[in-house]
């Protein structure tokens, strides 16, 4: 759109809101798929691609997309992560222009926004690496966990407390599954739609440890067909942690715009950009 005649083809904003137009149509037309989407695949996808980030070796983040290859698609965390890449193999076909870093984490924030959750500014600048680029395997969180370990994992990537409560609020979307993770079950009702749910519940529910043969996780008392994790139940016992949580059960609002932050610097985590401006993209109608 956007090439001069001699020179390389350099994408533009609407270069990159054409990809995002067609990963939203994808969303819509494969919709044969756990609840119905795709879209809380594609936010793990992006979030597991860019939380290998360490902030003292300047290692991992989303710059060099290496879950493409094992062994870091092979490592526990990364299980079911390739329906999310197999999902955008063809948009990638169709824009091949598109590092894979940069289509995983545009397909993140596509998913938030198209689950009408808060716009997430975008820049481009991830380049593909290889193998040899793989980060080693224990770098994102244990869900079997406790506070310290969240602090000691968000920490190495160099996020604060508030930070890492409003990123989790992730959970929201989607849920477990046997077959990855071993856990089971979604966080709230609505695992398509972004909301706050998921921290008015930790506050207001129940939780009690279900009985099963599977990992250690919680149910909710009043319907017992929701989970939690334990690394979830960490954020209400821990007192600073807890601050937030109820912060965000209470205000949506400010839920929505710290998430958005904190992702957006999850997203950008060890990529060597040269431009500074932000795109946001236009959700579909
Ligand atoms: Fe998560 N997450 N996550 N999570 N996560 C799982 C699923 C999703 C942890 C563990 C798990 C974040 C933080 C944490 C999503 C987004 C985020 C599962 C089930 C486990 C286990 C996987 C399965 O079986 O399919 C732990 C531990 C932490 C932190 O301590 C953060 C941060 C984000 C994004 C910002 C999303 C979305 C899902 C649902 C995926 C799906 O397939 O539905």
């Amino acid at each position: 759109v956007s090439a001069k005649a001699t020179g390389p083809f350099v994408p533009a904003k609407e270069d990159y809101q054409n990809v995002y137009n067609e990963i939203a149509r994808l969303l819509v037309e494969k919709d044969n798929y756990d609840d119905g989407s795709y879209g809380p695949v594609l936010v793990r996808l992006a979030w597991h691609a860019s939380g290998t980030y360490d902030k003292e070796t300047g290692t991992g983040g989303s710059n060099g997309a290496t879950m493409r290859f094992a062994p870091e698609s092979d490592h526990g965390a990364n299980a079911g992560l390739k329906y999310a890449r197999d999902f955008l193999e063809p948009v990638k076909e169709k824009f091949p222009w598109i590092s894979y870093g940069d289509l995983w984490t545009l397909a993140g924030v596509v998913a938030i926004q198209e689950m009408q959750g808060p716009a997430i500014p975008w820049r481009p600048g991830r380049q593909d690496r290889d193998v040899s680029a793989c980060t080693p395997d224990g770098r994102l969180p244990d869900a079997s966990k406790d506070q310290k370990h969240i602090r000691a994992i968000f920490g190495r990537m160099g996020f604060d407390d508030r930070e890492m409560v409003a990123l989790c609020g992730a959970h929201s979307l989607g849920r477990a599954h046997t077959d990855r993770s071993g856990y089971d079950g979604p966080w709230d009702f609505s695992p398509t739609v972004f909301t706050n749910e998921f921290f008015r519940l930790l506050v207001d529910e129940k939780w009690g440890w279900k009985k099963w043969n599977g990992p250690a996780q919680y149910t909710d008392n009043t319907t017992k067909t929701l989970m939690m994790l334990p690394t979830d139940l960490a954020l209400v016992k821990d007192k600073e942690f807890k601050k937030h949580v109820e912060r965000y059960a209470k205000d949506s609002g400010v839920f929505f715009q710290e998430f958005s932050d904190a992702y957006v610097k999850l997203l950008e985590l060890g990529v060597p950009f040269t431009t500074e401006e932000r795109f946001v993209f236009k959700s579909s109608e």
